[in-house]
């Protein structure tokens, strides 16, 4: 089950409506994910696996390509797809059309963010949609409202083939703790940080101990050039704070417990196009 579609349509925010929990970070900027995220839905009867994706785009550098290689490997394996675009995005969906017109896997088009639109536009946007790409649904929602998300999910569980569940019934998902951890972190540089800044920036966890009644994590962030790592620690060291503040207060939300959080800023020049760098932080070819 895969979602894909342009920066910012709302994917993330839709594969967390499905799944009910908070799987992949959302932030307004896009090309907020960077990876393909697993959601999990375990019920009785069914598994549904979802796959969340980066924006569809034209790669500049390694890193987008990483992304985009991660967008397609989630179609080779998808039964149903979802296409989740915006509503008030103009009509250059070319990339995400090609990339439907290369697979048979039942289709279902999104037409997202419909609290900021009216009921005009959101008519002429079904219609658009369904001439274009004959989906077998197109589907006008507000993800971040809920709204008209269970009529995608019937979509899905009529569409989703017969097969034995792919993971053992209490998995939720392909990532580990660190990886959200390195999320949460990541999604308040997004939020805090303009420009270049947020798309310059990595975020690895370098080391993560459990105490009885506490987790030490420690974390690097890095970043391409001198300027920048002045940039994110700030006046004083105030940005850095703010940053770690923040994102301690969701770790400790997500693993249940008190974190100390440290981080540490680090240059690696021109990391997001370095092989062995991008390999090291978890982006497949
Ligand atoms: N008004 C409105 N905003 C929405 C809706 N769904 C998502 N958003 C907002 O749109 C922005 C982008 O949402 P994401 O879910 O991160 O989008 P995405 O498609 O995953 O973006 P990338 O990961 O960058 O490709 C966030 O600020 C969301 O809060 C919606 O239904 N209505
Ligand atoms: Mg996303």
């Amino acid at each position: 089950m895969s979602i894909i579609g342009k920066p910012n349509a709302g994917k993330s925010t839709l594969m967390n409506a499905l799944v009910g929990e908070k799987m992949s970070i959302i932030t307004p900027k896009a090309q907020t994910t960077r990876h393909r995220i697993l959601g999990i839905v375990n019920e009785a009867d069914y598994q549904i696996v979802f796959s969340d994706t980066p924006g569809i785009i034209k790669p500049r550098y390694g890193l987008q390509e990483s992304m985009m290689s991660a967008v397609n490997q989630s179609l080779v394996d998808a039964d149903v797809i979802l296409l989740v675009t915006d509503v008030n995005e103009r009509y250059d969906e070319a990339d995400a059309i090609e990339k439907l017109q290369k697979t048979s896997s039942p289709t279902a088009v999104i037409i997202n963010k419909i609290d900021k639109s009216d009921e005009e536009t959101v008519k002429s946007k079904i219609e658009y949609w369904e001439k274009t790409v004959h989906p077998k649904a197109v589907f006008a929602i507000s993800a971040l409202h809920q709204h008209n998300v269970q009529a995608v999910m019937d979509f899905i569980l009529e569409n989703l083939p017969e097969h034995p569940a792919y993971y053992e019934k209490d998995t939720l998902t392909d990532r580990n703790e660190r990886f959200f951890v390195s999320e949460m972190i990541r999604e308040k540089i997004f939020k805090l940080y303009e420009k270049e800044i947020p798309y310059s920036t990595e975020v690895i966890i370098t080391s993560f101990k459990e105490e009885p009644a506490i987790n030490r994590i420690s974390a690097e962030i890095i970043v391409e050039r001198e300027s920048q790592k002045n940039i994110l620690i700030g006046k004083g060291g105030e940005m850095m704070k703010k940053v770690g503040t923040f994102a301690r207060k969701d770790i400790e939300e997500f693993l249940q417990k008190k974190v100390f959080l440290e981080l540490f800023v680090k240059v690696m020049p021109d990391w997001r196009n370095r092989k062995n760098y991008l390999k090291r932080f978890g982006y497949e070819d």
